[in-house]
């Protein structure tokens, strides 16, 4: 820590004399989260060398780090489309580091080493089941209502599959492909056991299916919508195993879980149950469905349940019409504003917040009621809506900074909306003169997700919003028709929303949490004793062949590979195991084998291994990829092919 304060002190002294210089608008005056002051006019003057659009209120906190400088917060991105999961530092933005997950990645070797392709899971030719990957959610695991660092979890909407990545080392170790269902859209972790209330910690994780499917799905009922459903699903948090599913009327949106573990919300649309894109729209008004955990689980132990296809997962009838009395409902439908977006938990734990998307308005939906409602306390399940208020158009996502304000983006009016929970219910509760919206910030341009420092915690603490842009136009040098996104980062310390700074970001980050990085404890060197494979002592390198299979067991040792030569024959199976016998931080090597599509990294204690069918005669040098040593060009061993 020594380190660090002596450079944010000489932060402090240098930033006066060299604000305009670093080109960062406005935000030279203060540095660090201690200094905020209000500098709006020297921030403007200071800011000809800025962005276009200068801040609008003022300084802000700067997000800058200078070199050395750790960051504050670990931000845990999505990748979209592209497959993976990233992470940012936070408030900096820099990109720390990629994590492979529905993709193939050549660097780390996912998808080509036989331990990824284990978790990817295969097709009987031993390839990658699935080569494509949509990544959207990216929630972590709970301990007492807060990040706890074990695990984050991340959905695949393309294929219905849900990633586990642990915080230890980040990278991902278990994939789960959830039966029967579509558009695997919203995830959320429970935030402690619904059943066993002694355990407060993240048990299961809920996953929302947004795509009707016909039950089963195998080309029999294409055309009649009764046979068409949507599923709910629950992962346990530590097996990754289908515990349960629970049918429901619609299309489920995004996920959200209660503090009290008690119930999981999910937004959602297409009431109608059409499948076509016409008959989806036609109702005024669609639902956020709570789910009643224990009561799933109770009717999963009694028998209560089907079972689709070949699932053996037992399926639950969640169905408005199955569900109408509160004293043995398993869900319950409260009414919202059609085609809801995002549902998201405040972090006092009263209330869920629902996004209307086509409804300019939020909805706010009190727990206490619906707990009450299930509870046969409460005759009218309207009743649990404590406030629904206009926002402005676009409503699709809300964080929220421990302080009673929430924070919505607003897509089509490009911009955020700061608004204050308790006195848009006054307003909705007739309070004409109660003024909920607080501030608004256009930002740049269209957002989608927005998340705050810890929001999704009950140790939301206020400091840093960042805002996921969906177009960022001409902010950034042109590469040609492909834009990046905008990740912009707003100081939210204040009364006023303050824009500090824009990151262009690869397509396409959809949802993002940003964590206080003392909730985070990493190892960096692995344990020779994970991995059943481990070759522990170089002397121990070899050659060994059963028929036309052929195993070789190699360590890498800066500069060297144990073997510098290794024989095969044409036609063999050959399996290269590669332990890093490095025990030195940050001592990471590559294998790559030329003409045979290997290529992948062990960092220091780990072992991997591949498996290639040796078709094509000749010499092959195998090399490191990943620079190790000042001898890391020499570092290779022959391969040899014969005929
Ligand atoms: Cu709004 Cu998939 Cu969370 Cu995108 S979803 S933004
Ligand atoms: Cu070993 Cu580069
Ligand atoms: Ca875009």
């Amino acid at each position: 820590m020594a380190k660090e304060e002596s450079v944010s002190d000489l932060s402090r002294r240098k930033f006066l004399g060299t604000s305009t210089m670093l080109g960062l608008a406005g935000i030279g005056l203060s540095t660090g989260l201690s200094a905020c002051k209000d500098g709006g006019a020297q921030a403007a003057a200071d800011s000809s060398a800025g962005a276009a659009t200068a801040p609008a209120h003022g300084a802000g906190h700067n997000p800058h780090k200078l070199p050395g400088q750790l960051d504050d917060y670990y931000g845990l991105w999505s990748g979209g489309h592209s497959g993976e999961m990233r992470v940012l530092g936070l408030p900096s933005g820099r990109e720390i580091k990629r994590i492979p997950v529905f993709n193939m990645d050549c660097m780390v070797g996912w998808g080509i080493t036989n331990e990824s392709k284990a978790i990817l899971g295969t097709k009987p030719d031993g390839t990658p089941k699935y080569m494509v990957g949509d990544t959207h959610h990216v929630h972590a695991s709970y301990a007492k209502g807060t990040y706890d660092g074990r695990y984050a979890w991340v959905n695949d909407k393309i294929n219905s599959r849900l990633a586990r990545i642990r915080l230890d080392t980040f990278e991902c170790d278990k994939i789960t492909e959830l039966p029967n269902v579509q558009g695997f859209h919203g995830i959320f972790p429970d935030k402690r056991d619904p059943v066993d209330q002694n355990v407060d910690h993240t048990t299961r994780v809920f996953c929302g299916s947004e795509f009707h499917i016909p039950h089963p799905n195998d080309g029999r009922d294409l055309e009649s919508p009764e046979k068409y459903g949507a599923l709910f699903t629950c992962v346990d948090a530590e097996t990754m195993e289908v515990r349960w599913q629970c049918k429901i009327d619609g299309n489920m949106d995004l996920v959200a879980t209660s503090y009290d573990g008690k119930l999981a919300a999910s937004n959602q649309y297409n009431t109608e149950n059409g499948i076509h894109y016409e008959d989806m729209m036609s109702a005024e008004r669609d639902a956020c469905v709570f789910f009643n955990i224990a009561r799933i689980e109770q009717a999963v132990k009694d028998g209560k349940f089907k079972t689709v296809g070949d699932s053996k997962v037992p399926v639950v009838d969640g169905t408005k019409a199955a569900n109408a009395d509160p004293k043995t409902a398993l869900t319950a439908y409260v009414p919202v504003p059609k085609n809801p977006h995002g549902v998201n938990a405040s972090p006092d734990a009263k209330y869920f917040i629902c996004a209307g998307k086509l409804s300019p308005t939020a909805t706010v939906i009190e727990l206490e009621k619906v707990l009450a409602w299930f509870d046969g306390k409460l005759d009218d399940i309207k009743k649990t809506i404590a406030a629904e208020v206009e926002l402005g158009l676009g409503p699709l996502h809300t964080a929220f900074d421990g302080r009673g304000n929430a924070y919505t983006t607003l897509f089509l009016d490009s911009q955020m909306v700061k608004w204050n929970v308790a006195e848009a219910i006054k307003f909705y509760g007739g309070d004409k003169n109660a003024k909920y919206v607080v501030d608004r910030l256009d930002v740049q341009f269209q957002p989608g997700h927005t998340n705050a420092s810890m929001s999704e915690t009950r140790e939301a603490d206020g400091q840093w919003l960042a805002v996921g842009c969906k177009f960022s136009k001409d902010r950034f040098l042109p590469v040609g028709p492909l834009h990046p996104e905008n990740e912009q980062l707003v100081d939210i310390s204040g009364d006023k929303m303050i824009h500090v700074a824009d990151h262009p970001v690869y397509s396409e980050p959809h949802d993002f949490i940003i964590v206080k990085r003392d909730k985070i404890k990493t190892r960096q060197v692995y344990n020779l004793d994970d991995f059943p494979l481990a070759l522990k002592d170089p002397k121990e390198s070899r050659v060994e062949r059963h028929g036309n299979k052929v195993t070789i067991h190699l360590a890498s040792q800066a500069p060297a590979y144990s073997l510098r030569e290794f024989k095969v024959k044409k036609g063999d199976e050959v399996t290269v195991i590669l332990t890093n016998l490095d025990k030195v931080e940050d001592l990471t090597h590559g294998f790559a084998i030329p003409k045979y599509n290997v290529n992948f990294i062990v960092n220091p204690q780990e072992t991997k291994s591949v498996t290639f069918k040796a078709d094509k005669p000749g010499i092959y040098w195998c090399y490191c990829t990943h620079f190790c040593h000042a001898l890391h060009l020499e570092m290779r061993s022959r391969l040899i092919v014969e005929r």
